[in-house]
């Protein structure tokens, strides 16, 4: 099925755009970033990678390495703007906060960033909803999912059920063995058609945003030489509280204070910003292959 994506263009948010995110839960800007951002995030990333920023439990020695067999060893690192201040001034982008100003809040704040590496033959995430990891409550979480590359079914781009974020509600998830994941759960999809489900192919310098409650995955890159780069920012409304352990990796919270504030006011602003998560890399599952 050919699928028609509304995108935002220079003109920036309007009705029908905005539309289309309240009723798909995605939305594409092509061209956001240009050439030379582009050049240096992936540049950034690979100092990131040879441990440049600072050492991460798991990072390898790369003395002797190219970038690219640096590269070819990983999936992803989570929090990279804890390590990076170039990838942290991504969070505020103008291009892209002028548009998550329009769709979420004008009061916004970041929690959680990802750089994909997804090197060839790296494996996809399996079918999930963001809000089922990152608890925002008043349903503003939105990932801005900035294409370093370009995303192809090839290389692994983002899959995704345009208007499964509605009603809001977390799904359940079963056991599953599919061999384009890392993950051996995901959730059930047998109450979607196979034609809902879309891949979303764009070009470098696209950032496609995407509702918390949206079904999306990933599958593997399933070429030989072709990168699938892309910086994940996670963002939610300020006014929301964000009661977030990271899957028990921190002490209940009623609200995590790991926070950027990136527009507008932080209405508890009186309690103190605080860092507790660590940039940790994904956990590379071996390549299965079907
Ligand atoms: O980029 C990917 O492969 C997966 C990204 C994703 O699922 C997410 O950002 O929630």
């Amino acid at each position: 099925m050919r699928t028609e994506h509304a995108t935002v263009g220079v003109a920036g948010v309007n009705r029908a755009n905005s539309g289309f995110y309240d009723d798909n839960g995605y939305l594409i800007a092509p061209d956001l970033l240009t050439t030379a951002e582009l050049e240096e995030l992936r540049q950034e990333a690979t100092e990131v990678f040879r441990g440049n920023r600072g050492q991460v439990d798991g990072l390898l020695d790369a003395a002797g390495l190219t970038d690219t067999e640096v590269l070819a060893r990983y999936t992803a690192i989570h929090f990279p703007h804890k390590l990076s201040t170039l990838i942290r001034g991504y969070l505020f982008h103008p291009r892209i906060v002028n548009i998550l100003i329009k769709i979420v809040s004008l009061n916004l704040k970041c929690m959680q960033s990802m750089l994909f590496v997804k090197a060839p033959g790296k494996l996809g995430q399996s079918w999930h909803q963001d809000e089922y990891y990152i608890p925002t409550r008043d349903r503003s979480l939105v990932g801005a999912w900035i294409a370093i590359d370009d995303a192809s079914v090839e290389n692994g781009c983002l899959w995704l059920i345009p208007g499964s974020h509605h009603p809001s509600v977390i799904r359940r998830r079963v056991p599953g063995n599919d061999p384009e994941f890392a993950e051996k759960d995901m959730i059930e999809l047998s109450g979607y058609e196979r034609d809902r489900i879309i891949p979303i192919e764009v070009q470098r310098g696209s950032v496609v945003f995407f509702n918390g409650y949206i079904l999306h995955s990933s599958r593997r890159n399933s070429t030989a030489n072709s990168f699938r780069m892309a910086l994940v920012n996670h963002y939610m409304s300020a006014e929301s509280m964000l009661p977030w352990d990271q899957d028990g990796k921190l002490p209940a919270t009623e609200d995590l204070r790991d926070i950027v504030m990136v527009a507008g006011e932080d209405p508890y602003a009186w309690k103190s910003i605080v860092e507790v998560n660590k940039p940790y890399l994904r956990a590379e599952a071996p390549t299965r292959r079907s």
